[in-house]
């Protein structure tokens, strides 16, 4: 048995939360924050057989891969005669710890 551990962006964990329940894989969401931006992240806990442990990171590479993504300023930054231009940015990605299990009890 593994424990997966996967450090993911807060906006992605919906999707993937609701993927893995469709899988039938339990999983745990912890609030959490990087200690480099110490901005707020989700870090996901998932014990499953060895064999199933990549049908799980499939499910993260899916729905949490780093992407970059077209955005507009929002209008509080435009004024006028000023032209807004969508930018790109990097969003998502996957921090993915798999660890051995020794014990596994339900009680
Ligand atoms: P990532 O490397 O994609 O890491 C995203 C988040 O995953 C991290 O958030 C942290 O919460 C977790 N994480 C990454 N590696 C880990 C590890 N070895 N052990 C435990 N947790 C780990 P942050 O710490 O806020 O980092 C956000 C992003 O800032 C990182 O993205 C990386 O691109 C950059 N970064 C992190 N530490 C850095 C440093 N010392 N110097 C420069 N850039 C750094």
């Amino acid at each position: 048995m593994k424990l997966i551990v996967a450090i993911i962006n807060n906006d992605d964990c919906p999707s993937v939360l609701s993927e893995l329940s469709k899988k039938e894989f339990g999983a745990t969401r912890l609030s959490t924050s990087g200690g480099f931006l110490r901005a707020g992240n989700s870090t996901l806990l998932i014990g499953t057989e060895d064999e199933k442990v990549d049908e799980v990171i499939a499910v993260f590479n899916e729905f949490s891969r780093k992407r970059t993504q077209m955005v507009s300023p929002s209008p509080s930054f435009m004024t006028e005669g000023f032209i807004s231009r969508a930018v790109e940015v990097t969003v998502g990605g996957a921090t993915i710890f798999v660890l051995d299990v020794d014990k596994f009890i339900k009680l």
